[in-house]
């Protein structure tokens, strides 16, 4: 049985007050610069169909490089995905005996990327419970001139609210607009994990830097968690999670503690993914794993 992160109260404290934390140093750089690696060469398998050029993208797309599920469908990155420090310290914050993962992601901003527009992430996960958290994880040094994140403080205890940033750039800023704190910018680097919680507004800022500001991010949630009635979700619609129902499948494993000290075995994606026009691209261009790849 893997025992829980030390995470120091005060950090525990900070998380369940601003609603964000920064842990310094929680992984060793070696450590970190090999799993990078890892989703480095992931990300270029991935993306091997997309040869757009950055003006040729879609706002949403100029905000970020997005490859989802990749501990799926390249076994190396599953070692940054269910580390037990990062798990087990998601764990701590929330107050979990144990997480399961939502989806994991590289988010890499390319050199003159836009920002990424402020949202929470909850109002985009059907599940009930707003025991969700996100890890993220800079590959690189990131700061204000690369795209560092930002985060209002405390406005993870106010309502939840839905953001088209998918296609209406901007739509961001009324959410900021209400907050009673504005975002506070965080520059971190490698070793260093940020966690938000599900509902803090957040945003980064644009990659003024000619290098690319990678990223890697996880989120988890509390094992117990149950389906919403609001929307699909390939988390969930995968393993047919019928809504009301403890969100338990093969897509959402346990990733803290690790049943037997294993890393889980993904699930194959049904073939009816395939067939569906927005998930065929999803797939084609590096989003997701293709139908058969795991
Ligand atoms: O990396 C970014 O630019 C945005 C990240 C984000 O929105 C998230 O992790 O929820």
């Amino acid at each position: 049985m893997q025992t829980a992160a030390l995470v120091d109260p005060a950090d525990v404290e900070t998380f369940r007050r601003d609603g964000f934390v920064h842990l310094k140093g929680l992984l060793d750089a070696d450590e970190i610069a090999g799993l990078g690696r890892a989703v480095d060469a992931a990300v270029t398998v991935r993306k091997r169909n997309d040869t757009r050029a950055l003006a040729d993208k879609s706002p949403y797309e100029q905000s970020f490089i997005q490859c989802q599920y990749l501990w799926e469908d390249f076994p190396d990155v599953r070692p940054l995905t269910f580390h037990p420090k990062i798990v087990g310290a998601a764990a701590a914050l929330i107050g979990a005996e144990a997480m399961r993962l939502w989806h994991d992601q590289a988010l890499y901003k390319e050199a003159g990327g836009r920002e990424t527009d402020a949202h929470q992430d909850h109002p985009y996960w059907p599940i009930n419970e707003l025991r969700t958290l996100t890890a993220w994880i800079p590959l690189v040094e990131v700061d204000d001139e690369t795209g560092c994140m930002g985060y209002a403080p405390g406005s993870h205890t106010g309502a939840a609210e839905y953001v088209n940033i998918f296609t209406e750039p901007g739509s961001g800023e009324a959410l900021v607009a209400k907050q009673k704190h504005k975002p506070v910018f965080v520059p971190a680097g490698p070793g260093d994990v940020l966690f938000h919680h599900g509902l803090t507004v957040h945003l980064a800022k644009a990659n003024r830097s000619d290098r690319t500001r990678r990223a890697y991010t996880a989120i988890y949630f509390a094992d117990g968690c149950t389906r919403a009635a609001k929307g699909g979700h390939p988390s969930l619609d995968r393993e047919a999670i019928s809504v009301g129902a403890v969100i338990d499948g093969r897509a959402t494993p346990i990733a803290w503690p690790l049943p037997d000290g294993r890393y889980p075995e993904p699930a194959p994606w049904p073939a009816a993914y395939g067939q569906s026009r927005t998930m065929e691209r999803a797939a084609r261009m590096g989003v997701f794993p293709t139908v058969g790849a795991t």
